[in-house]
């Protein structure tokens, strides 16, 4: 049986009987810890047009809280892969009130009109007046808690997922046809198991492991936490350090992933999860890093910064009886980053120029991995073969010969570039690396023009 109960906090009395978790804050063990109960609706979308639920533009909605950085990984991947047209969203209020007069549960609902709370809007498919009861909607017998995200099937009246780990991967793939950006491929087939492979340890001790410090009811849990927590911290800094993004010098689906929680930490975590040890500003790299993932285009209009702070401050009354919100420290995250000069030694001999705010995804792809296929075209050679969408595919194994994250040899080239000057690369592997990366953004940026002019 799995410990954990609502009732343990409701009664302080750990012998109660035992119920599904209905909120985050019941999610606790016997000792002491938070433990997060699994997502229960987990269909697919799918491109396949005779699929239940096909990739059909219009037809879907994504319910999120800005608050929440699970619902806000679904709607990044919603901006900046281009589905505005396609999926519609809304966003709660931030603050979690009583979704019954008949019970106690407290949770997300919407506001009662458009101009209630900036970025909160009522539901405009069901007039629902808590998400709780979209989830009543879609099943009767439903018992676990009433999490956003929730990705709504308009023509079955039915949540299809309210998992982001796999909300993600079917926008990232399956609404290609209809995608702005459908180029933009943020688990692409030869970087796949370095991603799950990061995704798995940054998931347990950063993304989860915030929660584990700031749910942790005794204080053993919670040191454990911390100590992952900023092992793992220190982890990223030192990759980053070496290269311009987790896994390499290509923005990926680790990157986003990562960027949820960090976004959050200064303003939230770090006061309100008590993980004060370090903050992010303290990390040069992570921070910069944050910064640039901020200023992707589409980014900054996924974080609300004061959705995010009402929420934890005011939704968890055993942290924060008086629900005050502290006043700092309003990061500038749009000011300028360093991560440039990941790449000016690439500027510099690059006769395309650098990416520029009208051609940006030309910054993503900067180091020395292949360029993805775009949708409906042949595989480059020497790309490796589109094996087809990866939505709904199980994690794979790590793989014990990769590095934690990066092909050792990739990681190689990007510390000469970022540590040395010029003069200490050998004159044939400039000249190979100048040449293939010249070669590889104007493939790119055809790529790029040649998929926003299909769609
Ligand atoms: N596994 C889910 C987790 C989502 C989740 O925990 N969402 C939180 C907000 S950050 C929530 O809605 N909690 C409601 C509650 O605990 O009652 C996912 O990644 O989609």
């Amino acid at each position: 049986m799995n410990l954990v109960g609502w009732r343990i906090f409701k009664n302080n009395n750990p012998v109660a009987d035992y119920q599904m978790a209905r909120s985050a804050l019941d999610e606790t063990s016997l000792s002491g810890a938070f433990v997060r109960t699994a997502s229960v609706f987990r269909n697919f979308i799918s491109r396949d047009p005779n699929s239940q639920f096909p990739a059909e533009p219009g037809r879907y909605h994504l319910y999120i809280s800005y608050a929440c950085p699970w619902a806000s990984r679904c709607l990044a991947y919603l901006k900046i892969k281009g589905l505005e047209k396609a999926i519609s969203f809304t966003s709660v209020k931030p603050i979690w009130e009583r979704t019954k007069e008949s019970d106690e549960h407290m949770g997300w609902v919407f506001p009662a009109s458009d101009t209630e709370l900036a970025g909160a809007e009522p539901d405009p498919l069901n007039g629902a007046k808590s998400i709780r009861e979209l989830y009543e909607l879609a099943s009767t017998n439903y018992t676990g808690k009433y999490t956003v995200p929730v990705l709504w099937d308009k023509r079955l009246k039915t949540i299809v997922s309210n998992e982001s780990a796999e909300i993600i991967r079917m926008f990232n793939t399956e609404f290609n046809d209809i995608a702005e950006n459908a180029a933009l491929d943020l688990y692409p087939p030869h970087l796949q198991s370095q991603i799950d492979q990061t995704n798995e340890w940054i998931y347990d001790k950063i993304n989860n492991g915030v929660y584990k410090c700031g749910f942790a009811r005794k204080q053993e849990p919670y040191d454990e936490a911390v100590k992952q927590l900023y092992e793992a911290l220190d982890k990223c800094e030192e990759i980053l350090s070496k290269q311009r993004y987790l896994c390499g010098n290509t923005l990926s689906e680790a990157d986003i992933r990562l960027f949820v929680t960090i976004i959050r930490f200064d303003e939230v975590y770090a006061v309100h999860f008590k993980c004060n040890k370090k903050l992010l500003r303290e990390y040069p790299n992570l921070f910069n890093y944050t910064k640039e993932i901020f200023q992707v285009p589409g980014m900054s209009s996924t974080v609300n910064i004061d959705h995010i702070k009402r929420h934890y401050y005011g939704s968890h009354p055993s942290i924060n009886p008086f629900g005050i919100i502290p006043s700092g420290p309003d990061i500038d995250f749009s000011s300028p980053h360093d991560r440039d000069r990941r790449g000016r030694l690439r500027a510099r001999a690059e006769p395309l120029g650098t990416a520029t705010a009208s051609d940006p995804f030309l910054h993503y792809r900067t180091g020395s991995e292949p360029l993805p296929t775009p949708p409906g075209k042949p595989p480059t050679p020497g790309t490796p073969p589109d094996p087809g969408s990866s939505a709904g595919t199980p994690p794979r194994e790590p793989d014990p010969a990769q590095s934690a994250c990066g092909n050792p040899s990739k990681r190689f080239a990007a510390d000469r570039i970022s540590s040395s000057p010029v003069d200490s690369l050998q004159a044939s592997s400039l000249f190979s690396f100048v040449f293939s990366s010249a070669l590889q953004r104007f493939e790119l940026r055809f790529a790029v023009r040649k998929s926003r002019f299909d769609v």
